[in-house]
């Protein structure tokens, strides 16, 4: 994209775009929940879909003109119902966390028990943290992973159900790197008589190219973002068994959400086509081997990683052993122009501003071409950031080294 009007109209933004553009082409972005959506997406979101008012659903307006706007529309479901085999889908949600507030509302009255990871063990803030909605209008009771293995204990899963009588059970993290047996929370949910809802935002992909088990055989409700793993414009969707279709399309509209992102929507269904490829297979299966590679990498220059390895595209890392923060590695990797987040780990006694640890995923560095030699690379480089973080001369010498890893895998040229 040249941006030619935009340098005339706004230089500001403009500008900002530009130094956006680079900074995604010259850092190691290792944020586990982002990615590098492809030129076809993006155009795709800067088209005249912008324009478009289209409240209701395809064949179901209350705005004329939306014949266009239907083909996109039902492309994006076609195509979403093929890439998970579900029900039903609604394409509509702006976001993850709309995607669940919908889910949410279509079942539950408030102070409904949900049952759900822990935010500050790896869950979500739309799973019912106290700070959010889903906290404040509902009642949430919390699992969270095994001090010793960092794995979730399905026996304490199954204990809160019994004791708490939850109207729903989640599964689903956004820090969480091994698989997640959807076919037990089921049989959790089924014995307690509740609803399973499954967040697969961030293993989306890896279901998708079928490298995780599926959870649409398993939950009521499987809601995924769009942009994690599946590599798509930034938003949310809804899958569901058909008897609950009705109930979620109206809560998403006019529930909780009035007009569509119409130029979303139409990159939806071109990120769903895209990630109907082998192409897009291929991609996931690498995203997972450089993520394990990077684990043990990782653990070989003496980090600590969360339940000792991953099972998907993430792992978090506890740098208590190292005697630096989350804060202060992230501040550090930035410096050599290594894009982290900062991340509570299981049983942190730090703060979720300072924490003692980062999350680190391997979407965006696979996209761009990186493999396991490169996973190597990194590893080192990490390693000797964290252990020269008060050296600046280290820390330029070290940049120099990230500039010519991403001159040699570039992005978006
Ligand atoms: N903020 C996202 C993440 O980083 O995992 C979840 O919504």
């Amino acid at each position: 994209m040249t941006f030619e009007n935009l340098k005339n109209a706004d230089p500001e933004v403009f500008e900002a775009i530009q130094k956006e553009i680079q900074r995604e082409r010259n850092n190691i972005v290792l944020i586990a929940s982002e990615n590098y959506a492809s030129p076809a997406v993006l155009e795709v979101q800067g088209s005249v879909f912008t324009n478009k008012y289209a409240e209701g659903y395809p064949g179901k307006r209350y705005y004329g003109g939306c014949e266009y706007a239907d083909i996109v529309e039902n492309l994006a479901i076609e195509r979403a119902k093929q890439l998970f085999g579900a029900e039903h889908v609604n394409v509509q949600p702006h976001s993850g966390s709309q995607a669940n507030m919908a889910v949410f509302f279509s079942i539950l009255k408030p102070g409904d028990t949900i049952l759900s990871m822990s935010l500050s063990h790896g869950g979500h803030l739309s799973h019912g943290a106290s700070v959010n909605f889903s906290g404040i209008f509902y009642k949430c009771v919390s699992y969270g992973v095994d001090r010793d293995t960092g794995y979730i204990d399905l026996n304490e899963v199954r204990r809160l159900a019994i004791e708490n009588k939850p109207k729903i059970i989640l599964a689903g993290a956004s820090a969480y790197s091994r698989i997640i047996d959807f076919k037990a929370f089921s049989d959790i949910a089924k014995e307690v008589g509740a609803y399973l809802m499954a967040d697969v935002a961030h293993i989306a992909g890896l279901i998708a190219a079928g490298l995780h088990p599926s959870a649409i055989p398993y939950a009521d409700f499987v809601t995924t973002t769009t942009h994690k793993t599946l590599r798509g414009p930034r938003g949310g969707i809804i899958m569901c068994k058909a008897e609950y279709a009705k109930a979620i399309d109206k809560m998403i509209f006019p529930g909780t959400q009035g007009g569509p992102l119409v130029h979303v929507i139409a990159a939806k269904a071109v990120a769903f086509k895209e990630a109907l490829s082998q192409g897009f297979k291929d991609y996931q299966a690498r995203a997972v081997k450089n993520a394990k590679r990077l684990a043990i990498e990782l653990i070989n220059r003496g980090f600590r990683i969360i339940s000792g390895g991953t099972d998907n595209h993430m792992m978090l890392v506890d740098l208590t052993n190292k005697n630096i923060t989350g804060k202060d590695a992230e501040e550090t990797l930035e410096k050599a122009r290594i894009t982290v987040n900062k991340n509570v780990v299981p049983y942190d006694e730090r703060p979720p501003a300072i924490t003692s640890g980062i999350r680190l995923g391997t979407p965006c560095v696979t996209t761009r071409g990186m493999g396991e030699p490169e996973m190597v690379e990194i590893a080192d480089i990490i390693s000797s950031l964290i252990q020269n973080n008060k050296d600046q001369k280290a820390i330029d010498e070290l940049s120099k080294i990230v500039k010519v890893l991403c001159e040699r895998f570039p992005i978006y040229k």
